[in-house]
């Protein structure tokens, strides 16, 4: 069953409408993501997926699993329950940038805190893609947004660190641009117990790369592509050589124990009392 795919059986027939721009990283991660559920021999039914709103949290309308389209910033709150309720079931968030680090930070940072089993895939394409361009927690400096038209000069969260920091237990970032690689993160991420964390840099070349001179589409992946280093060819590079590099790579993988589990333990050992 693992090696040819028929994304077909993962997405929803009646559902057509697909309201992705082309080009959109969006597609690729879904791509990823699917691929994963395959090569794991996953049941449909196993699987529950949560997303917020934004271009990222449309993914849950596409997809023939059980999903859920929540509130922007909340599907880790929403997947939290979902977990709690169904412990045996594969409970994936999907959050843009904005999502998972602006409005929802805070569910995000308790998710990987608690280390509860969820896989979070935080796609960040820098941006708020959907309503039109604004400036995120994510946004590098110099980029001109709708919210930022002079340049962004805030400073930036570094969703490794912290989902790290916040004590996440499956801590990895790839780019759209190595979807190979992102399908055996995301497969190690569903397969981990505890609190998985997968950053995305994707692009938005509409709301983000048009409105800084970036003229073609793929003007923004190579953009992409020039700021990022594979963690293998960073520990060869000085500290000079990586101001403006992010790094890609897998950076925590540890065992700890496990939210629901402990949950359902002191359940057990309180029956009778
Ligand atoms: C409570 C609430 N606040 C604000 C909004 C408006 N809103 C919808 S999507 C979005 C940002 C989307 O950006 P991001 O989460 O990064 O996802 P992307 O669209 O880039 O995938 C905002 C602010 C909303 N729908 N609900
Ligand atoms: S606005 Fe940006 S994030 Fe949204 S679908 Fe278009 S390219 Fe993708």
């Amino acid at each position: 069953m693992a090696g040819y795919i028929n994304y077909e059986y993962y997405l929803r027939q009646d559902y057509r409408n697909l309201q992705w721009c082309p080009g959109c990283g969006d597609g690729a991660i879904l791509q990823a993501f699917l691929r994963a559920v395959h090569e794991l021999e996953i049941s449909k039914d196993d699987v529950a997926v949560v997303s917020g709103i934004g271009c990222s949290g449309r993914i849950s309308g596409y997809i023939d699993f059980n999903t859920m389209h929540t509130t922007h910033g909340r599907p880790v709150a929403f997947a939290t329950g979902i977990k709690l309720a169904a412990p045996d079931k594969y409970v994936v968030v999907f959050g843009g940038d904005g999502d998972q680090t602006a409005i929802g930070g805070n569910h995000f940072i308790h998710a990987c805190r608690r280390n509860i089993d969820l896989t979070i895939i935080v796609i960040n394409n820098n941006v708020y893609g959907m309503t039109g361009g604004q400036y995120s927690p994510t946004t590098p400096n110099g980029f001109k947004t709708q919210t930022t038209p002079y340049g962004n000069y805030d400073n930036q969260f570094d969703i490794v660190k912290l989902a790290t920091g916040a004590g996440a237990t499956y801590v990895a970032r790839e780019t759209v641009l190595k979807p190979v690689i992102l399908t055996k993160y995301i497969k190690k991420a569903l397969q981990h117990k505890g609190c998985s964390v997968v950053e995305v840099i994707s692009n938005c070349h509409i709301n983000l790369g048009r409105r800084n001179k970036m003229k073609s589409p793929h003007a923004l992946l190579d953009w992409i592509k020039e700021h990022t280093v594979p963690m293998s060819k960073a520990k060869k590079m000085s500290e000079e050589e990586l101001v403006g590099k992010v790094v890609t790579g897998e950076f925590v993988e540890i065992d700890k124990p496990e939210f629901t589990e402990q949950y359902y333990k002191l359940c057990e050992s309180l029956k009778g009392e």
